[in-house]
């Protein structure tokens, strides 16, 4: 493995804890020996470059004219943490190596400007594709000014959400839906509508894999259908509701925002606001087809049932779509169709 991919990887450690900040890794190397690692580990904590000095230095190891290897560009401004370009100037560091130029405007290539300005050998762009894949995110929140938009269905091989009563339990394979939890992780908030709510009583948790943290849950409930109704949603982790009707709720993990119309672009930018920097978009069909539009990223759980007849998710489309292939994976008899929308910003 090369230093790089190990910073990726330690960068990774930090799903589900760092949002919205970006995932960042480093790894300080001397004479071809690696002293240490580091990551960004929760929000608002040390910068993954901090962490490798810190880690290298506790273990009495001198970090002058060593090489550093780190995912995202060392920050200039003073945030929440002082400049990580001042600190590796002030070590002596020589090289840095970086995956991806920072394109938040607080940094954007002024952290580089920074060390080269000091006299530091700096290399830009090594495994950019993979840590803009990795860091999609943070770029999509930061760049654009919205969360991610990733929706997930499970279909029957005729391309059914659920039969013709509605119901979906279970179309997709375990291992399929153990992909679904790995996702929660990932992701700050998962998104479905109330029909989903009140027909599968899901939980929408983390279970099916280590569990980081469980996301927020964002319920779209026009008619105010699961107020105070006895709903595992309400059991654990917190709740939005949007909605437009007057019901109130009384749960205390439970936040409700009234809204004249149930506008999805509208609905992102509260989001947005709210620093929520990803939606994982969990279905019933007519948020399906809505978000459709809206999504980023597409993943289609195909199992090798078939119903006949059904629900499809996108009877309420509204115009023609035609995605991008990403990636088509065989899991356990499932199949995994992964998909990008052509870019939605306007
Ligand atoms: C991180 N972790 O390892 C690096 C970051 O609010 P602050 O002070 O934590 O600054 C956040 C910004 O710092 C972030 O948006 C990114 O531009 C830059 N680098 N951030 O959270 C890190 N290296
Ligand atoms: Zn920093």
């Amino acid at each position: 493995m090369n230093y790089m991919d190990l910073a990726i990887n330690e960068s990774l450690k930090g799903i589900g804890k760092v949002n919205p900040n970006p995932l960042v890794g480093a790894v300080i190397v001397k004479n071809n020996k690696i002293l240490s690692t580091g990551y960004h580990e929760f929000f608002g904590g040390r910068h993954a470059e901090v962490v490798a000095i810190d880690n290298a230095k506790e273990k009495g190891y001198s970090i002058k004219n060593s090489e550093m290897y780190v995912t995202l560009e060392p920050c200039s401004h003073y945030g929440k943490t002082p400049p990580c370009a001042d600190r590796i100037i002030k070590e002596g560091i020589k090289k840095v190596y970086v995956g991806l130029k920072d394109p938040n405007p607080l940094v954007g290539g002024k952290g580089i400007k920074k060390l080269k300005d000091a006299g530091i050998y700096v290399e830009v762009g090594l495994m950019k594709e993979k840590i803009k894949g990795i860091n999609r995110v943070f770029l999509t929140y930061i760049v654009q000014k919205r969360p991610y938009v990733h929706l997930k269905l499970a279909l029957t091989l005729d391309g059914f959400i659920a039969n013709k009563d509605g119901n979906s339990k279970w179309i997709s394979n375990e291992s399929s839906r153990k992909i679904v939890h790995e996702m929660r992780n990932f992701y700050s908030s998962i998104l479905v509508g109330a029909g989903t709510i009140l027909k599968d009583n899901p939980s929408l948790n983390v279970r099916l894999t280590k569990k980081i943290r469980n996301p927020l849950k964002i319920i779209l409930d026009k008619h105010g259908l699961t107020a105070n109704k006895n709903l595992n949603i309400y059991n654990e982790g917190e709740n939005i509701i949007f909605t437009s009707s007057n019901e109130k709720w009384n749960f205390k993990n439970t936040e409700i925002i009234y809204t004249d119309k149930l506008n999805i672009k509208d609905i992102l930018k509260e989001l947005y606001n709210r620093h929520i920097d990803s939606v994982l978009v969990e279905g019933g069909s007519k948020v399906a087809s809505e978000f459709i539009e809206y999504a980023d990223r597409i993943s289609l759980f195909y199992s090798s049932k078939i119903f006949g007849r059904g629900i499809s998710p996108f009877e309420n489309l509204k115009n023609e779509k035609n995605l991008k292939t990403l990636s088509i994976k065989n899991i356990d008899n499932n199949i995994l169709w992964e998909l990008e929308n052509v870019y939605w910003n306007s």
